[in-house]
């Protein structure tokens, strides 16, 4: 079993995060999810070149050219499309999400839950709150709205995002590249030892939530380049953003997942999660990906018809959003 060694809990407990190795094997793991991704990204270069948005599918391109092609030619990004969870507004009957079963498989991977159960203990909630980024080069990136999923993000903490219930639930953050991620690409970067404060406040701005930079010891930052099948575990308190991604021609592609202890709140009580391990009830564990995405289309439907919830606390009049 893929279990934490004491150095490493220790160096989780005392910094706020810990990189491990090797978690995950990118053919096995990985490939299967860029096999779907693929298969979405081929249904949007159809969609648009039938629309004449585009004068070519780009079919014999390997993804990263192809996508940074189709949305350079097209000028427009496609986020949601590629998502594994809605939108927290503006959802509608056909709100796109992809929630494919090979996602699910690295979801309630054994050996990603093998490191989560050290941090976690074994009774094991998949918290809905979870994203892929494709970070693109600048020139791919459509002018206009500032979306997180496709640019670099400020410095947060991931307990900000979410409702108060969530304050003292041990929600854990699991950030793992689909390929290498690299200073130039536009990796994550934490604060060591951010976590031992309280939360900080967050301010709404064009660029997402963020916590402005005067309150941060920002000269302590650690840039994390990872390789991929390693995985970046931190707290909900642990205060991180990611770079921007300067390359010409690289995609930084990851997922952000979190993880808690079976029943406490996850922030996002309108969204679906799951029980994705128990010693104590082996069967309450959701094993069914069809399951697992019938419970996000259900969740669709839902909120289509009602009022989307908000799910943070900030104001941008705070005085020291100023
Ligand atoms: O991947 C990024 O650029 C930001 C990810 C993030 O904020 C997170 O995983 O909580
Ligand atoms: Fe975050």
């Amino acid at each position: 079993m893929a279990r934490l060694s004491t150095a490493q809990r220790q160096q989780f407990d005392d910094e706020g995060y810990l990189v491990v190795e090797d978690v995950l094997d990118p053919e096995l793991d990985i490939g299967p999810v860029m096999a779907e991704y693929w298969q979405v990204l081929d249904g949007i270069a159809r969609s648009l070149h039938a629309d004449r948005a585009i004068p070519s599918t780009y079919g014999d391109l390997p993804f990263a050219d192809r996508l940074i092609r189709v949305c350079e030619e097209s000028g427009r990004n496609f986020p949601q499309h590629f998502d594994i969870a809605l939108p927290q507004s503006g959802v509608v009957h056909d709100t796109p999400l992809h929630v494919g079963p090979a996602v699910f498989n690295l979801l309630t991977s054994p050996r990603l839950l093998d490191v989560v159960e050290s941090v976690i203990g074994p009774e094991i909630y998949s918290n809905p709150v979870q994203h892929i980024r494709m970070k693109l080069p600048q020139r791919a990136v459509a002018s206009g709205k500032y979306n997180g999923l496709v640019s670099k993000v400020p410095w947060h903490q991931d307990n900000g995002v979410v409702l108060p219930e969530a304050d003292e639930a041990s929600i854990l953050t699991v950030w793992m590249p689909l390929g290498d991620a690299t200073v130039e690409n536009g990796c994550l970067q934490v604060i060591p030892r951010s976590h031992r404060a309280g939360i900080e406040p967050h301010c709404p701005t064009d660029k997402a939530l963020s916590i402005p930079e005067k309150l941060l010891p920002v000269e302590r930052s650690r840039p994390l380049p990872m390789r991929a099948g390693s995985v970046l575990l931190m707290t909900q308190r642990t205060v991180h953003s990611s770079l921007d991604n300067v390359t010409d021609d690289q995609i930084r592609l990851s997922f952000d997942l979190r993880y808690q202890p079976i029943g406490q709140p996850t922030g996002r009580p309108a969204f679906p999660g799951f029980v994705a391990r128990s010693a104590a009830h082996p069967e309450r564990v959701l094993r069914d990906p069809v399951a697992w995405a019938r419970s996000w289309y259900e969740t669709r439907n839902r909120l289509a018809e009602q009022e989307n919830p908000t799910y943070n606390r900030w104001r941008a009049d705070a005085a020291v959003c100023a």
